[in-house]
């Protein structure tokens, strides 16, 4: 078939040339049965959870429970964001760095082209033109994602700012939009029959930061598939970023207000599957101080006019994590989820039209597990996938600032970093300055996740949490951010942090009972930006005692919270080799400011 036979690729709702252009060109590759522009409207939405349901890849669930929302189960290997097929593929290795898989432009193409011949045969071969950020904003962040999966199409909707009220922008956005290309790899011959949740045993994940483009092939999932996200708006943004000298990062944007009625905005970095989402949808357990959200999971942050850093959250929707979601641990994500609009993927499935996951409030006699089985309490596995996730828009939660959608985004005043560590590092610890908290970013460690293929609780550096979302050197990356801290007037910077949720006791359980109570942490760092709150200097940073956090009435051992904030130097000594063992891994782009932190930190600690 040629592209001038693939019914619909002539519809193009588009002036812009390259755009029709590159769809024509896709077209004729993967041979699609046809090409439909995406409009994003109801009428569409319908349409596609109603072929989705006949296909068998979507459940209606309840309307009275959660209207218009449906449960997804994926293929069993295919259910998190694969980093070992995720590719960086710059000119040069050097560009890549040392964190990333690298694979030179012209063979990735060449390799992948191959791939993408015939593979969307029998399918139907989506364009869905979308915006990360408000679609008023002066320099519109614009995309448009060619995809073989209805899945993909729906989550699009609710996670990006999609469809024909972004075709203008694009109209006038000559070349500045992102190229994203999708095939779950899945052609049908003819006769065929589908399975529920098609995709291809061999998976890339490739990005092309010099030229600005996305080629996905493989995977239906999340990261993988949902090209606007972690591709597009923390791989490609952050080379961009690099280039432009703003900041795109893995940072969740909260709002906290204090009973004075002050604002103070946060981003924080944690890595994936360690307390963004909980953290960005807070319920403060302190009388007095309420909470916002802005964003869970990505931050764009520029300088504005009067020189303060100011973030925007480029998604338009939540893709959290199931699993320890429930009315007490995150009552605001549930009173979104429950308003429906809602995608649930890999979580069990209830008798009766409802969905259920690990930690979730109810003890059903009998479920459908993430795998379609029968499920029972006795039957010993998790009936939800770790990683399974709700799919909901941002507009639908209770407590979403109304600046959510501001194009000149909201001052930042902190910035947290925070891993899952059992041992070591502290509930919290101030940094000296900018550079020093760049350090502790650049040294930043956590236990690996299920947000991701691979082994679970393994301790590794993450970088900013960004160790599997740059998409450039991470030398040149702790250099950014040195210099953008040099940029600036000291004075407007936001303070830094480094917070640790997960430390555990010899037990095992956890010291600090988090979540809400993860506003006390908050109302210290706010103090200590005031200058009201005292801590105490420490080989690592400031670090309160107890009696210098706000406590009362929280119900939790005095001996836990003390363990909780110590200073173990024995414990930090041990961290020194690990460290030296990752800088080593950074080589000789470590900025030379980075490597005095390390030297100065061991002199304190007398190591
Ligand atoms: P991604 O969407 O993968 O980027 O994850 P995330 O950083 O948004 O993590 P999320 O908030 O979804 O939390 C992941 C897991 O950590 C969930 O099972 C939570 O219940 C748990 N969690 C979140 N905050 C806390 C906390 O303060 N303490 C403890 N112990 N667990 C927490
Ligand atoms: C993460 O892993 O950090 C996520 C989920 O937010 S995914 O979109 O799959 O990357
Ligand atoms: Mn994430």
């Amino acid at each position: 078939m040629t592209a001038a036979t693939v019914p619909g690729t002539d519809r193009a709702p588009t002036t812009n040339q390259g755009v029709v252009a590159w769809v024509q060109e896709i077209a004729e590759l993967a041979t699609p049965d046809r090409v439909v522009w995406c409009d994003g409207s109801e009428e569409e939405w319908t349409r596609l959870t109603d072929q989705l349901v006949e296909a068998g890849t979507l459940t209606r669930l309840d309307p009275d429970k959660k209207p218009n929302s449906f449960y997804a189960a994926s293929d069993p290997d295919d259910v998190a964001r694969v980093e070992e097929r995720t590719y960086i593929c710059t000119e040069t290795e050097r560009g890549a760095g040392p964190t990333n898989n690298w694979m030179a432009p012209a063979e990735m193409k060449q390799t992948m082209t191959e791939l993408y011949r015939g593979c969307m045969k029998g399918r139907t071969m989506y364009v869905v033109p979308f915006c990360m950020g408000p679609t008023d904003s002066d320099d519109p962040m614009l995309g448009v994602e060619i995809t073989d999966s209805e899945y993909v199409v729906i989550s699009m909707k609710i996670m990006t700012r999609m469809g024909a009220h972004v075709v203008p922008l694009l109209d006038a956005a000559g070349d500045r939009w992102v190229k994203a290309l999708h095939s779950i790899g899945a052609p049908l011959a003819e006769g065929q029959a589908d399975v529920a949740w098609p995709c291809n045993e061999t998976k890339y994940i490739s990005h092309f930061p010099e030229t600005r483009e996305i080629w996905s092939f493989g995977s239906g999932y999340g990261g993988n598939a949902l090209l606007g996200k972690k591709c597009y708006a923390l791989r490609i943004a952050s080379a961009i970023a690099h280039d432009e000298g703003w900041l795109a990062e893995h940072m969740l944007i909260l709002k906290l207000i204090s009973p004075e009625e002050k604002a103070y905005y946060v981003a924080a970095a944690f890595p994936s599957a360690c307390g963004k989402t909980n953290l960005a949808m807070l319920q403060p357990t302190i009388p007095g101080w309420r909470a916002e959200t802005v964003g869970d999971d990505i931050a764009w942050m520029r300088f504005g006019a009067d020189g303060r850093l100011y973030a925007i959250n480029p998604e338009f929707g939540f893709f959290g994590v199931a699993p320890g979601t429930n009315w007490k641990t995150n009552p605001n994500a549930m009173r979104t989820i429950e308003q429906g609009n809602s995608l649930f993927t890999n979580v069990a499935l209830t008798d009766d039209g409802d969905v259920w996951w690990e930690g979730l409030e109810g003890d059903p006699a009998h479920l459908t597990d993430w795998k379609g089985n029968d499920w029972t309490p006795e039957s010993g596995v998790n009936a939800a996938h770790p990683n399974s996730r709700y799919t909901t828009p941002i507009s639908q939660c209770p407590v979403v600032a109304p600046e959510w959608n501001d194009p000149n985004g909201v001052p930042i005043s902190a910035i947290l970093f925070g891993g899952r560590r059992k041992t070591t590092i502290p509930l919290v610890t101030e940094a000296r300055d900018w550079q020093h908290g760049t350090f502790m970013g650049a040294t930043m460690s956590s236990e690996k996740t299920a947000a991701a293929a691979g082994k679970v609780g393994e301790v590794r550096r993450d970088p900013m949490a960004m160790l599997p979302f740059l998409g450039y050197n991470v030398g040149d990356y702790f250099a950014h951010w040195v210099d953008v801290g040099k940029s600036a007037d000291a004075g407007k910077l936001p303070k830094i942090f480094y917070v640790n949720w997960f430390r555990r006791g010899e037990d095992g359980r956890f010291l600090w009972p988090g979540f809400g109570e993860n506003s006390r942490v908050l109302k210290w760092c706010v103090e200590r930006m005031e200058g009201t709150a005292s801590a105490t200097e420490t080989p690592i940073g400031f670090v309160p005692t107890a009696d210098q956090i706000d406590l009362e009435g929280l119900d939790a051992e005095p001996a836990d919270i003390a363990a909780s904030l110590a200073v173990d130097v024995e414990e930090w000594k041990a961290e020194i080799p690990l460290i030296e063992e990752w800088f080593a891994k950074v080589g000789d782009n470590l900025p030379s400011s980075i490597r005095d932190e390390f030297e100065a930190l061991k002199q304190r600690l007398g190591a």
